[in-house]
Formats: C-alpha cells, structure tokens, sequence
C-alpha cells in the first residue's frame, strides 16, 4: 500500500517544519531526487537505450569515462541548475566547479560523484550515485575551488542513490539516517529503512584483496586475523564481500553491519589512496558517523581532513565502529 507510506517528499517537509526551516533546503533535495530517478530510468533501460560501453573520452583524473558516467554527469548538472538553490557544483568527472549562473540565491554547493561503481555498469551489477551538499561560506565566489574546499564536518547533508536490484536513496541531514525505495509505478521514493543503524561488531569485511601484496603492515594483520577465522586472535569466523561498487558496499554495512577498506597502500599511496574525499568518503563517513559507525583513513577521522584540492584521494576504512577502531589501533602500534 504505497499511499500508506511516508514519501520522501513528506518526509522532507516533516524535517523543514521540525527545523522551522525556510524551505530552501527542501527545494534543493527535490532537484537531487529528479536527476537520481533519472539516472535510475537510464540505467535500468541499459543496453536498450544504447546506454552501454565506453564514451571515447577521460576524465580529470586520467580515467576512462563510460557513456553513462558522461550522461549521469549531465543529468545532476541540468536538474540542479535548475532548482537555483545551488550557487555551485563540483562533480568526479569535472576538472573544475561549475557556478550556477543566474543562481542569485543560490546558498549551497553540491559535490557529487555521477556514477560511482561505472566499471560494473556493462555487466549488470549495482551502481550508485554520491552527493554531498555544503553551505557557500559568507562573501565565498562559487566558482572558485576554495569555497568547496570544506572538511567532511561542515557537510549539511549527504546521501546516496543504489541502482540495484530496487532503486534506494538514503539520506542523513545529520538527524540519523533515512533509506527510500523508489515505487516505479508511482514515480515516489517511499520510506522503507527508518532510522539505520550499524553494528558495533561485525563478522564480515570487504576489501579488494588482489591488492594484498601493496597492503600495509596493519591492514595485512587486520586482514590475516579475520581469515583465521575461530582458530585465530578474532576467535570467530569472518565473511568476505567485494562488490567493487562502495555505494553497494555502504548499503551492506548499513543493512547488516560490517567493515569496508580502500586503504593506502604502496602503489596507491603516490596518489594519496584510491576513493575521493570529496565525492566518495565524506559523503559516506557523513552517514556511517550518522548511522552509529566510524570512518577513518586508518590515521584519523576521515570527516576532519582538511581538504587541498578538489580531487584529493584518501585512504577510507569505514563501517562496524568496533572493528573501524581496532584498525586505527593496529595503524598506531605501527606508525
Ligand atoms: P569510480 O568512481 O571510478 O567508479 O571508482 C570508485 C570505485 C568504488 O565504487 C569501489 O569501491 C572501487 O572503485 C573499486 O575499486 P577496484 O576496481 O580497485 O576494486
Ligand atoms: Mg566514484
């Protein structure tokens, strides 16, 4: 019974009117959800709509951009330029900020990564859309890089939207964290996961274990004990899970605990780590930290980092709280 359900609509206004809000905040979000459904509608309809394959082209960071990286960049650009609540935005798949011209109002800035997961778009496996939303400091010029360049604290929202098996997106405004499902035969996102929340402890890990030989000393231990399952330190079995998609990967840990790395390593670690703490870890640490778990780069808080640039890389561990710390401990008796 969908009408049974709170949309994320109502949802939002419930918050606006808890908050005394002025509505700004509401209209922006909006914006957010037409381009993730589209994005949804694009990604569903896959190789029928052509939507499958390579682009031909790279983006700033030197990668292969896949048609529907390009196509997902567009539709977050367009809809939210639209709305005028942004005064700017910055994007993975973009060398520089984009200012939202004619945005006179405009108070916020978006940093979203379009499509995160792209190389398992060809064979049918979960992607997802991040975004982090963050407050035009006073008298900052939106299309300047520094005005993004905020640590992971300073965030007002972040969520994501799952393209899976059933379209989700979760949302935190730093009041918890909130999943809905999208009903396609309404066209709604309707309020299917109140309140998530994340185990302290968990029995299953997720890393990208063909980088073993790169891994640090505390990663290897960390990784080592868990293998050993009950006849190791850990004392219990653990469970391994790699998607190659973090937005899936979040999902997991939300929905059933757990502890995720893309840790700095010796071949990574020239350019910082892997994952973007702008578009990929601060949006998530944002909701993990919401969702009662931690988020580090293994020697710090991840939401504390100042950022330098706009597409810094960082080493992410995040998830269980329990094993998120014994993993900054291990990282400490090291260094
Ligand atoms: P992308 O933004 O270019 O898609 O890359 C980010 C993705 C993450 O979703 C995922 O955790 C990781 O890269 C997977 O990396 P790997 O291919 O090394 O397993
Ligand atoms: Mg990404």
């Amino acid at each position: 019974m969908p009408y049974k359900r709170i949309t994320l609509t109502h949802f939002l206004l419930q918050e606006q009117r808890r908050l005394g809000g002025s509505g700004s905040f509401t209209a922006l979000m909006t914006d957010i959800v037409f381009a993730c459904k589209m994005i949804s509608h694009e990604v569903n309809r896959g190789a029928l709509a052509g939507n499958l394959g390579v682009a031909g082209s790279e983006n700033v960071q030197g990668e292969e951009q896949k048609k529907l990286d390009v196509l997902a960049n567009d539709i977050f650009l367009h809809m939210n330029a639209l709305g005028g609540s942004y005064a700017g935005m910055a994007s993975e798949e973009m060398e520089d900020v984009h200012a939202v011209h004619g945005a006179a109002d405009g108070k916020y800035l978006l940093l979203f990564d379009p499509l995160d997961g792209s190389s398992n778009i060809d064979v049918n496996i979960s992607v997802g859309s991040i975004f982090s939303i963050l407050k035009l400091p006073e008298g900052a010029d939106a299309g300047s890089k520094d005005a993004f360049l905020q640590p992971g604290v300073k965030q007002v929202a972040a969520g994501y939207a799952l393209y899976g098996s059933s379209t989700m997106l979760v949302l935190t405004t730093g009041n918890g964290v909130n999943g809905f499902t999208l009903d396609n035969n309404v066209g709604m996102f309707l309020l299917t996961h109140p309140d998530m929340t994340i185990s302290a402890d968990t029995k299953e890990f997720a890393i990208n274990a063909s980088r073993e030989r790169f891994w640090e000393p505390p990663v290897k231990r960390y990784i080592d004990e868990c293998r050993q399952g009950k006849e190791g330190p850990r004392a219990k079995d653990f469970n391994m899970r790699w998607v190659a998609s973090m937005v899936a990967e979040v999902h997991r840990i939300l929905c059933r605990g757990g502890v995720f790395l893309y840790p700095a390593d010796s071949e990574n670690i020239k350019k910082g780590g892997k994952l973007r703490l702008m578009y990929e870890a601060n949006p998530m640490a944002f909701i993990i930290e919401q969702a009662g778990g931690a988020a580090t780069t293994g020697r710090g808080r991840m939401m504390e980092v100042q950022p330098t640039g706009l597409h810094q890389r960082v080493p992410v561990i995040l998830g269980s709280k329990n094993e998120v710390e014994r993993l900054g401990a291990y990282h400490a008796e090291y260094d």
